[in-house]
């Protein structure tokens, strides 16, 4: 029966990665997959993870099962992220949060919800986005339409075609919103577009939706919810993915949550009724250890604090890698103008870069970046940054 199967597509960003492992050049450099590097070009345990972890091993007593909605204290964590300490959202209890395995599968959850229990049937993503947003999506039984979102020519955001697109979206329509750090862009709404998008999402009834996979990595952990917080004002109902895989450094632990606000504690109960089932007949209920390292951190005033400065470190590497991308790119004569790349937000930037040129870089010099021109800022360091100007200079 198996030889009637065809082959299915490679991920590009994950076959991209695996170009990478098979090359031999010892020199080479892979700006591909959205993975945290330090200046000695590692992806370490975060050293509040460590710490957690070794006190997890002492403490923990047994291995049974979580509920279907996972480790209680993890969700009043991810809660008090997403809506502040404090928030009349939490008081209300009108948010409910099941732990997920990852940021896709909180959106996987969603896709599910949104297919078997609203009446619309649609989803818009901006485009261009992450590429698993229309893959888990589709999955999930939903029509994907796009919203207009970058400006080529600007190498900004393309906040008029935004509105364009998203007039043909109906009420009761879920809009997608990148919490911040836009992938594969690095292009956020300014407070004040954020601010418009909130109030014309009520204004249309459009059921807000965001991914909110980099909270902390453009301006810090409170700054960066700004949008969902002014979403939270004007609008009673959301959904929102949460995923701890970058910002915590729990890549391969799996540590996300799906959260579902209603209008009120008794409609956010009956809803997440559904959400329980859903995740009952997929995978029963979420792995615990990550979570647990992320409830033990968050609710430990040490180990935040020690969390909160590992955060920002990667954030202050991040964007000095931008700047010093910049400058040397101008160093070497380069007329092109890359200032744009120092103003964006979070792991990725959209370099400009053809497909020809990208295509030349990974051949002629070993520097591994997505066909789109997507450059993964956070795996440049003071040790491959003047390779990669010198082979960017070149292809231009
Ligand atoms: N959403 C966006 C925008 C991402 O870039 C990622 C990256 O991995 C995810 C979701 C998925 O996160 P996770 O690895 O936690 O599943
Ligand atoms: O966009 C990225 O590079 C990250 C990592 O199927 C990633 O979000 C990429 C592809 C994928 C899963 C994670």
């Amino acid at each position: 029966m198996f030889e009637k199967v065809t082959a299915a597509p490679a991920d590009p960003i994950l076959g991209l990665t695996d170009a990478f492992r098979k090359d031999a050049r010892t020199d080479k450099i892979n700006l591909g997959v959205g993975i945290y590097k330090d200046e000695a070009g590692q992806t370490p345990v975060l050293r509040c993870v460590k710490k957690a972890e070794a006190r997890l091993v002492q403490e923990q007593t047994t291995k049974n099962y979580l509920s279907i909605e996972g480790i209680e204290a993890y969700g009043q964590v991810v809660q008090k992220l997403l809506f502040g300490d404090g928030a009349a959202i939490i008081a209300d209890k009108r948010a409910r949060t099941a732990q997920a395995p990852g940021g896709t599968g909180a959106l996987r959850i969603a896709g599910e919800f949104i297919a078997r229990q609203l009446d619309t049937n649609t989803i818009w993503i901006s485009n261009p986005t992450w590429a698993n947003h229309r893959a888990v999506f589709t999955a999930a039984g939903l029509e994907v339409k796009e919203y207009g979102y970058y400006n080529a020519d600007t190498k900004d955001l393309d906040f008029d075609a935004m509105l364009a697109s998203l007039e043909d979206a109906k009420a009761g329509d879920v809009v997608l919103f990148h919490g911040c750090c836009h992938n594969p862009t690095g292009i956020d709404p300014t407070q004040a577009q954020w601010q418009q998008l909130a109030k014309l999402a009520a204004d249309k009834g459009w059921l807000p939706m965001f991914d909110f996979a980099y909270q902390g990595f453009a301006q810090g952990t409170e700054e960066d919810a700004y949008g969902l917080r002014e979403f939270a004002k004007h609008n009673a109902e959301l959904l929102i993915a949460s995923s701890f895989s970058k910002n915590f450094g729990l890549y391969n632990e799996r540590v996300g949550a799906f959260t579902l606000v209603a209008a009120d504690e008794d409609t956010a109960n009956t809803s997440f009724s559904q959400v329980k089932a859903i995740i009952r007949a997929n995978y029963s209920n979420p792995p615990s250890h990550g979570a647990n390292v992320v409830a033990m951190v968050a609710n430990d005033p040490e180990l935040y604090a020690d969390w909160q400065a590992e955060l920002k470190e990667m954030r202050d590497r991040i964007q000095e890698m931008r700047t010093l991308f910049v400058e040397k790119l101008a160093a070497r004569g380069v007329n092109q103008d890359f200032s744009f790349i120092a103003r964006q937000n979070g792991m990725f930037s959209f370099s400009g870069l053809s497909k020809e040129q990208v295509a030349r870089l990974k051949d002629e010099f070993g520097i591994y970046i997505v066909g789109s021109g997507r450059i993964s800022v956070a795996g440049i360091t003071k040790a491959n940054i003047d390779a990669l100007c010198d082979g960017i200079a070149a292809v231009l």
